[in-house]
């Protein structure tokens, strides 16, 4: 997230008396690992403070996991000011902002939508898929027409601001075949992770994806076990940044199954992260970061490079927290 954009963020955020903006998001890395008593949410960049608060009103009402992290990313999804989640997204190379969204519940339940256009809310199309048909994963045209089918809002992408902006993009690159170039500020999808007051877990992911993308192309965050992974038996994981690294070593399903070995949500996140590392001989801008809870309220994140943050909220704490990382840029 650009510096600018972070600033507004915590003006908006700061208004609202939820954090004061710049506090703990200084470049210095904290040790953090904590543990909840009770319910928690944990959610990706500082955008996710507005979203844990969406979730928080299903999980002090007595709601579940499930509905919190469905109600909290939708808060997300909807904020246009947002550039990598939601109807404010940016388009890929050609001008189309496609969608990709999943959901899972601790016990193993899943939904995941991806290269999808036109739907407001993609992780209620993800959950539908989980609910409604037998199916795990549905893609672009028929992801569109199941989501039309059911009712699902509509919305014009890309919104004029960002239309503009693609517009002026386009300009300067006419190369529609060139490598795309790796933006550490634009990697800003939410992942949310929680546990409901029973101790259920659930986790979300939605995103607009990587911005100027090819066309087609699908990150980790609709792909169960890159994006997201919750086991009951364990914890939940979520990840953001470079989905194409993601992806290669399974990123989250790799931090839960460490988390059954043993280690820490922290050391687990962490150890993901180096794997990344060791399998990438170019890591210029290839930000990865990941977050994680296991089934006692632990929780923790880590990330390859420094800047990225996690929103906490439990019942007697909101905050956005600086996790551990490995390089500076
Ligand atoms: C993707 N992982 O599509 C997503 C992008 C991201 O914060 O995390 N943005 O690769």
């Amino acid at each position: 997230m650009k510096r600018r954009q972070f600033i507004r963020f915590g003006a908006v955020v700061g208004a609202l008396g939820l954090v004061k903006p710049g506090k703990a998001t200084n470049i210095m890395a904290q040790t953090f690992e904590g543990k909840a008593n009770g319910p928690l949410v944990l959610s990706t960049w500082n955008h996710g403070l507005a979203a844990n608060e969406g979730a928080w009103a299903v999980l002090q009402n007595g709601g579940t996991a499930l509905d919190a992290v469905e109600k909290g990313v939708m808060v997300t999804e909807a904020d246009l000011t947002n550039r990598s989640v939601g109807v404010g997204g940016r388009p890929d190379r050609e001008g189309h902002v496609t969608l990709d969204a999943c959901i899972m519940s601790g016990d193993a339940r899943c939904g995941s939508v991806a290269f999808l256009e036109g739907i407001a809310h993609p992780v209620s199309v993800a959950r539908a898929i989980m609910e409604k048909t037998q199916h795990v994963m549905l893609v672009g045209a028929g992801a569109k027409k199941f989501a039309l089918d059911y009712g699902f809002e509509q919305a014009k992408m890309p919104i004029e601001e960002v239309k503009k902006d693609y517009e002026q993009w386009r300009k300067e690159n006419k190369d529609l075949f060139k490598k795309p170039e790796i933006n550490h500020e634009n990697h800003d999808t939410i992942g949310m992770i929680a546990m409901d007051a029973k101790g259920q877990l659930a986790g979300a992911c939605t995103t607009s994806g990587w911005a100027y993308k090819m066309h087609g192309r699908v990150g980790d965050s609709p792909i169960i076990g890159a994006g997201l992974f919750v086991d009951e038996e364990v914890g939940a994981a979520t990840a953001t940044g470079l989905g194409e690294a993601i992806v290669r070593v399974a990123g989250s399903h790799s931090v839960v199954e460490l988390m059954r070995q043993g280690l820490s949500p922290e050391a687990a996140c962490k150890e993901v992260c180096m794997r990344i590392i060791r399998k990438n001989k170019d890591l210029t801008g290839l930000q990865c970061g990941f977050i994680a809870i296991d089934k006692d309220g632990n929780y923790g994140g880590y990330a390859i490079y420094a800047g990225f943050n996690f929103a906490l909220r439990t019942n007697t704490e909101t905050k956005l927290i600086d996790t551990k990382f490995d390089r500076n840029w």
